[in-house]
């Protein structure tokens, strides 16, 4: 069986792949393997939305089962900024550096105690023809003043999360896939897995 990752963020495709950990026999695709894919507009207001659009586009387009996520940063001192935007914070072609970079300077005149902040993943499955659902998982945490670590992707160096004094960035992916949104939200996606009629992958 093939299962389709409806993304092309390297990022996630690493984690999504280490987190489901799939058995013999289930064969991991992502966008990269397709890529004449559509590129789907991420024009929802809420991050179910856009998981669903994502897994539902592809999966029609690869007529495999298909999995997507939505995901951004909210930090409360930025009234929930760049939350659903968070891939196109700092423009279109800009680096996940630029990204950082942008947040940490929105956030310069903000004190420690004050920067709390929380990533957020919604996670779509799609079965062919037209079977969708979708999750929503939460990890909390505080964003810190400078980079640090060279793990996981995105705003990864700066989000501490609540139990840590390392950042995402600093725990490295082992840990950060037992803990976070992403990894919580693929958790309740399995379970959806029978309800669907599939096996649990
Ligand atoms: P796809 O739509 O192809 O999946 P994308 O990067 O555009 O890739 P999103 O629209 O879901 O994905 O944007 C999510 C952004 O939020 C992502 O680009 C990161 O900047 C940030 N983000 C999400 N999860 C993150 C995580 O676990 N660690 C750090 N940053 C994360």
């Amino acid at each position: 069986m093939k299962l389709v990752l409806a993304t092309r963020n390297r990022g996630k495709v690493r984690e999504i792949g280490e987190i489901l950990k799939v058995q013999n026999g289930i064969e991991l695709l992502s966008l990269h393997n397709y890529p004449d894919a559509p590129h789907v507009l991420e024009d929802g207001k809420t991050y179910e939305e856009n998981a669903i659009k994502k897994a539902a586009v592809l999966a029609e387009y690869t007529g495999h089962l298909t999995i997507a996520d939505d995901s951004g940063l909210e930090v409360d001192a930025l009234d929930g900024a760049p939350g659903i935007h968070s891939a196109r914070y700092a423009g279109e072609n800009a680096s996940d550096q630029d990204r950082i970079a942008k947040l940490l300077d929105a956030l310069q005149n903000v004190p420690e105690d004050q920067r709390p902040g929380r990533f957020i993943s919604a996670v779509a499955i799609a079965a062919p023809p037209a079977q969708v659902r979708v999750v929503r998982a939460v990890c909390e945490g505080w964003i810190i003043r400078r980079p640090r670590g060279t793990g996981g992707f995105g705003y990864d160096p700066v989000f501490v999360p609540v139990g840590y004094d390392k950042t995402f960035a600093e725990l490295g992916d082992e840990i950060k896939n037992q803990i976070s949104h992403r990894a919580k939200a693929l958790g309740e996606a399995r379970k959806l897995l029978s309800e669907m009629n599939f096996e649990k992958f």
